[in-house]
């Protein structure tokens, strides 16, 4: 049986987790579930079955692989887990020193995006957007620093923080395209076409499962649907 990866239906979280096994070719059942109508959005589709899924820590994403009898939830260990089964992780210490700290980045990074994309009100929302794209470009350039010549993170060789990487600067360049028009952070667009260029990840960037929004949840001021110019 096909191990099943379990979402809401959009990318937010899982989307790194996609790409990982859509660049190693890894057959999976995706099970997305769905918010109800605002103003509530309920959601009990997923509450239904949080708590029968036999999880440690019940949350989404989750990777269940009944065959290897492995149930797994929290973002960064499912992507831990995959990296490790299909060798894209780093080798010496120098590259799991560099990984390690890119993931702590690369969380800490989303995560002070989706805190202003969930603010409750439009007047928070308008406020705090300005000071986030101001942070991000700070962010943005300690990155390209790190990523210098290398073709991925850590050389020529692609592993998951890339994966995590691709996305969540995919969400912030929907966000505010004109932090990625600074000559800084030139590198970044290169290294994000070149992730893009990858044949399997091309596919699936092409793919009817593949869509730009949403990345956030309909509840939130950025990131549900595309904006309208
Ligand atoms: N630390 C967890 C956070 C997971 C999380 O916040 N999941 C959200 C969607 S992004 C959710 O709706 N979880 C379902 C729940 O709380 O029941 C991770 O990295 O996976």
């Amino acid at each position: 049986m096909a191990p099943i990866l379990g979402y809401w239906k959009l990318r937010g979280l899982v989307e790194p987790i996609r790409l990982l096994l859509a660049h190693v070719g890894q057959e999976y059942e995706m099970k997305s579930y769905s918010f109800g109508p605002e103003p509530d959005f309920d959601r009990s589709e997923w509450l239904d079955e949080k708590f029968n899924l036999n999880l440690d820590f019940p949350n989404l994403p989750y990777y269940i692989d009944e065959d290897e009898g492995v149930k797994i939830t929290q973002t960064v260990a499912i992507l831990r887990y995959l990296a490790r089964k299909h060798g894209l992780i780093g080798e010496s210490d120098e590259e799991i020193i560099k990984l390690d700290m890119t993931e702590q980045f690369t969380m800490e990074l989303i995560l002070s995006c989706a805190k202003v994309w969930y603010t409750k009100d439009e007047e928070t929302f308008e406020q705090l957007k300005g000071e986030l794209s101001a942070n991000l470009s700070v962010k943005l350039s300690q990155l390209a620093k790190l990523i210098g010549e290398n073709q991925y993170l850590i050389g020529d060789r692609v592993t998951y923080v890339d994966f995590m990487l691709y996305s969540f600067l995919d969400y912030i360049r929907l966000f505010d395209s004109s932090i990625f028009e600074d000559e800084n952070v030139s590198t970044i667009n290169e290294y994000l076409s070149r992730i893009e260029a990858l044949p399997e990840i091309e596919k699936y960037l092409s793919s009817e499962d593949f869509s730009r929004f949403p990345f956030s949840g309909p509840m939130a001021r950025f990131g549900s649907s595309e904006p309208s110019e």
